[in-house]
């Protein structure tokens, strides 16, 4: 039985099939949840897995999964409004934010929410990642969204394909997790 992810991003389904290629496929379901504004990236995925699970109405079990960019020299920005920053400011002018700091220090963090059994009651399982690492200039044509602004050990993330992203990266991280509890929970 494939695994479900419900996603709009092509990038994330790309990394999260490599987990499964040789055990079920990863089936992308297109609904746009609504993200909550919350400080927890779990509460987010979890509010947004049960309300795209019962919105989708049949019991085969569906995962998200939510990602946030945390700057310390900048508080910890975008954070939770790492998608819309995306959008409007773009990376380059994130970099630039950036730029003149001594402290170049970042986060991603990933959280996957699984939910199973009844779509109006769900069972949630969460799975977690995180990577630290060092705004950069954008380099690299490889991932997606600030992964050309993020190094990881001299490299940055859009410099690396997708099998090396994931041995290092914050979903990858999150991806094994989930990947190892699906092989020992399901038929
Ligand atoms: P969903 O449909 O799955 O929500 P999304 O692209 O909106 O896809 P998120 O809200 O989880 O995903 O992502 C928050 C932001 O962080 C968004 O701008 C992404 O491009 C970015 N992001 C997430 N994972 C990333 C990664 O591995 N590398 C670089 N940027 C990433």
């Amino acid at each position: 039985m494939p695994v479900r992810f419900v996603t709009g991003n092509e990038g994330k389904v790309r990394e999260a099939r490599e987990y499964f290629a040789d055990v079920e496929a990863v089936e992308q379901i297109q609904y746009d949840y609504a993200e909550i504004q919350h400080d927890s990236l779990a509460e987010i995925a979890t509010r947004g897995v049960r309300e795209a699970y019962a919105a989708i109405g049949d019991d085969i079990p569906v995962f998200v999964e939510d990602s946030e960019l945390a700057i310390e020299a900048l508080g910890g920005f975008p954070g939770p409004y790492s998608a819309y920053v995306e959008d409007t400011l773009g990376i380059e002018r994130v970099w630039e934010l950036v730029a003149d700091e001594e402290r170049r220090r970042a986060r991603f963090r990933s959280v996957i929410a699984y939910a199973s059994g009844d779509p109006a009651d769900p069972d949630v399982e969460t799975f977690t990642g995180s990577v630290a690492g060092t705004i950069v200039a954008p380099r690299g044509e490889g991932g997606f969204g600030y992964d050309p602004i993020f190094e990881y050990n001299g490299t940055t993330m859009a410099e690396l394909s997708t099998e090396e992203k994931n041995a290092i990266s914050h979903r990858g991280r999150a991806l094994e997790k989930f990947a190892e509890w699906v092989a020992e929970h399901r038929d």
